[in-house]
């Protein structure tokens, strides 16, 4: 039997005037919940007023916060300077929204391995050493960590001592001549690691740019089903500035009244299996688009941001988690946790 059918019979019987009643009651009285919650999270953009601003969102809570605390549900409440919440009710991380003794001992508890991906192909290899060398210091301390380090120079990736719990593995991958491909096709390398990899050795999948250096604590703060960070360059922009493929012949295409944030390329994860369906979903449109002879403006950015339009991040990271001195204020900011090497672009890419 249709299994759909089962189900509204079951309904059908079940709902008499009485309990629809009653239904409707309860409904009501959640959907008036529900408004005042979203109406509580307003986004607030240019209030300068600092960082430990007076309480002035509305005191009632979602029990959707499943993986937040009472540290941190209090915190949202006081972070009342930076838009805490999404409107589906997905945190964002801000230094002081989150209580990191309780995590820990959380994902101590569940013993959990996080997995690093990270692209050096040709003279992206020179990032790698920083890059390790501070991801001991900051990235997932006291916890299990994988590095998957996928290059075309595996013997230019350098000896960097890891802790206990920590190790490193280098995946050879072919190189592609243009660099927006070098970029993009890291979707399609990802998702072909899945089944013979990631999906027996990590819980989680964290998927970062290499030219990049770790600054202070990534923790196990970040980890959730589905995550994507606030591209340091438009957490302040409204819709209309955020720079989504707006040509409808593009797989990335976002129209102009869709879209709640602008997502950075370079930093977002989550569980094995969500990341897989991500990148494998975002490799497809690609070639759909290469097929078209179309390539979106910004790449897998895009793509990614399209993604996100359509499948809702379950938490959201703040650009403390992938800043840049040179886009963004950083006055704004309690902890610069992973920041944007500078690079000399004429000397680096291309080579
Ligand atoms: C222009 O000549 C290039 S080369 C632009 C990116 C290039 C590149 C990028 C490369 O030669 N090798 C490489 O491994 N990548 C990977 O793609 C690397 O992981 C890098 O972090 C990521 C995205 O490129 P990007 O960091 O240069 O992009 P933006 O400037 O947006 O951070
Ligand atoms: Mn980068």
């Amino acid at each position: 039997m249709d299994k759909d059918q089962g189900k509204t019979g079951g309904v059908k019987g079940y709902l008499t005037k009485r309990r629809l009643c009653v239904v409707g009651f309860i409904m009501l009285l959640f959907f008036s919940f529900g408004f005042g919650v979203g109406v509580g999270f307003v986004w607030y953009t240019s209030n300068d007023t600092g960082l430990d601003a007076p309480i002035k969102i509305s005191s009632t809570m979602s029990n959707n916060t499943q993986d937040l605390d009472d540290f941190h549900k209090v915190n949202l409440l006081r972070r009342s300077d930076v838009l805490t919440m999404t409107l589906w009710f997905a945190p964002i991380v801000w230094e002081g929204t989150y209580n990191s003794e309780i995590l820990n001992e959380q994902f101590r508890q569940r013993n959990v391995t996080v997995g690093l991906t990270v692209f050096a192909i040709k003279k992206y290899v020179v990032f790698l050493k920083k890059f390790l060398e501070t991801a001991e210091m900051y990235f997932m301390v006291g916890h299990r960590v994988n590095y998957y380090i996928f290059t075309d120079r595996p013997e230019e990736v350098p000896e960097v001592v890891l802790k206990e719990g920590r190790k490193k593995v280098v995946l050879p991958v072919q190189n592609y001549p243009r660099w927006q491909e070098i970029s993009m096709r890291r979707m399609e390398m990802i998702s072909n690691f899945f089944q013979q990899r990631f999906i027996n050795e990590v819980s989680y999948l964290v998927c970062v740019d290499v030219d990049m250096r770790f600054n202070d604590q990534v923790g196990v703060e970040i980890l959730s089903d589905l995550f994507g960070t606030l591209h340091p360059g438009f957490y302040a922009a409204e819709r209309q500035s955020f720079t989504y493929e707006h040509r409808p012949a593009s797989q990335a295409y976002v129209p102009s009244d869709e879209g709640d944030f602008y997502y950075a390329g370079g930093f977002f994860g989550g569980t094995v299996m969500e990341v897989y369906k991500l990148t494998k979903k975002c490799h497809e449109a690609m070639m759909v688009d290469k097929a078209n002879g179309i390539e979106a403006i910004w790449h897998d950015e895009s793509h990614l941001n399209k993604y996100f339009v359509y499948h809702k991040p379950t938490k959201i990271l703040s650009p403390e988690y992938l800043w840049d001195d040179d886009m963004g204020r950083r006055e704004i900011l309690k902890k610069r946790r992973f920041l944007a090497v500078r690079k000399n672009h004429a000397a680096i890419r291309n080579k």
